[in-house]
């Protein structure tokens, strides 16, 4: 597991460097399965897309549904299927990234394969890792899946307009996350209903203009 890692981690080194050069800015999207990766995606390349050039890496364990849900932004979309495997590596995305013509890119998308354990040990030579999470999956996240939090830049909390009808309690999410001394944005955002959605798209902006 070591070496696996080890070599992991050379190529997402090298990720970083040729990102660097091209002044291409990545971010990795960490979420369970269905907690809204895609959703937001689509909000960001609906948003974003008139003033910045985009590219997207869409990870999936077998389909390209995903892809297909942003075919309609008309961006370059590499579909990456990893045949069952629960992350993306560096490898994947290396491979992926030779597909894009990265001088006429400012900011690359990585939806990742949903999963909060596996894609958080794999550096996948991202600038930027976004922990999204949601309501229907309970406020004990943070606590359970630690390495997600502390590996994250930011954190967005998507389905909040399904909050009064579940247990999920906003406080003790925020205390938990406090407990792990992360110390991170955090966005509470409907992607259905488009709430709470400006504060993330500065967020991106602010990053995707300093790069
Ligand atoms: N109520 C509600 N539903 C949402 C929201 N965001 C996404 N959904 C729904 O949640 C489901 C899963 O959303 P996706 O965006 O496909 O989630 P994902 O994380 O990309 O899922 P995988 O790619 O399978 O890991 C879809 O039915 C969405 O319509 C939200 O803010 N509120
Ligand atoms: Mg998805």
């Amino acid at each position: 597991m070591r070496n696996v890692l080890d070599k992991n981690q050379d190529k997402a080194d090298d990720i970083r460097q040729l990102l660097k050069q091209n002044q291409v800015v990545m971010f990795n999207f960490i979420s369970s399965p269905g907690a809204g990766k895609t959703s937001l995606l689509e909000l960001l390349c609906e948003n974003l897309a008139p003033e910045y050039n985009i590219g997207i890496i869409e990870g999936d364990a077998y389909t390209d549904r995903d892809a297909r849900r942003l075919i309609k932004y008309n961006l370059p979309i590499i579909q990456i299927n990893t045949e069952g495997g629960c992350h993306l590596d560096s490898n994947s995305i290396s491979g992926a990234l030779a597909e894009f013509d990265l001088n006429k890119l400012d900011v690359v998308f990585v939806e990742n394969v949903g999963n909060l354990i596996c894609p958080t040990a794999f550096d996948l030579g991202e600038n930027y890792c976004i922990a999204l999470t949601s309501t229907t999956e309970g406020d004990d996240k943070p606590t359970k899946y630690p390495m997600l939090f502390r590996k994250a830049d930011s954190i967005i909390l998507n389905k909040i307009d399904l909050i009064p009808y579940t247990n999920f309690n906003i406080n003790s999410f925020k205390a938990d996350l406090q407990k792990l001394g992360v110390n991170i944005p955090l966005f509470e955002i409907s992607c259905m209903q488009q709430a709470g959605i400006n504060n993330v798209l500065d967020w991106f902006k602010v990053i995707i203009e300093s790069k």
